[in-house]
């Protein structure tokens, strides 16, 4: 089965995108393996509304397990499968917690593997502080490596929220060449880009 993998740094809603692209593409309930370091793997079916409650929040690296969905997408008169997987966020330097150096290190474990990598910004973030604070080290990183796969696209997200088009600027400025599809994880604008983007590579 193809995957995506959704890559930034924390807090940049990578959850928040993965459970509403999900919702976006039609599935009611959401079948999510954790892919727990010390537990192993293992699923739960939740309503979107529990798995939002649950795994989007303002905690800085609250995600810690690899998580991931199978959706689906129609191609012709079928329906394709394939895997969506929400990551720990990736951070600048070597993080002082085991724990969440754990996390992003298995994070780059699976990118190699992915068929398409959405590689999230913060417009906000990026338009309110120091670009090298909004646009980390890490996120030219994550470029240069997703340049090389024809998968790979810039999600500039939150675009719902007030000074978000100056981050958005600064995002065009620095990554010339990408694909960039502005986005808002909380609101769906841009999901329909990104749907086309993902059904011609899958
Ligand atoms: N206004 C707004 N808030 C967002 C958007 N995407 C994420 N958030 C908020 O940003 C915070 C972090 O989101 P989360 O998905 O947990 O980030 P993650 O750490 O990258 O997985 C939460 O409070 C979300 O509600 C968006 O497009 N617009
Ligand atoms: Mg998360």
């Amino acid at each position: 089965m193809k995957s995506i993998i959704v890559l930034g740094q924390t807090n940049v809603g990578k959850t928040l995108f993965t459970l509403n692209f999900a919702d976006f593409l039609g599935m009611n309930q959401l079948t999510i393996t954790f892919q727990n370091r010390e537990r192993g793997s293992y699923s739960r079916t939740l309503a979107l509304s529990e798995a939002q409650a649950l795994l989007v929040s303002d905690n800085l690296h609250h995600t810690q397990d690899i998580q991931s969905i199978v959706l689906s997408l129609p191609v012709g008169k079928s329906e394709k499968q394939f895997e969506i997987l929400d990551t720990a966020g990736l951070s600048d330097g070597i993080h002082h917690n085991e724990q969440i150096r754990k996390a992003m290190a298995q994070t780059l474990r699976y990118i190699r593997q992915a068929d398409i990598v959405f590689h999230l910004l913060d417009c906000k973030k990026i338009a309110e502080t120091d670009i090298l604070r909004g646009i980390g080290e890490i996120d030219y990183q994550i470029a240069q490596f997703g340049q090389i796969k024809q998968g790979y696209v810039i999600l500039a997200n939150k675009i719902d929220l007030p000074n978000s088009q100056e981050g958005l600027n600064k995002i065009y400025t620095e990554f010339p060449g990408n694909r960039i599809i502005p986005i808002s994880a909380k609101n769906k604008n841009g999901f329909k880009e990104v749907r086309k983007f993902a059904k011609q590579l899958l």
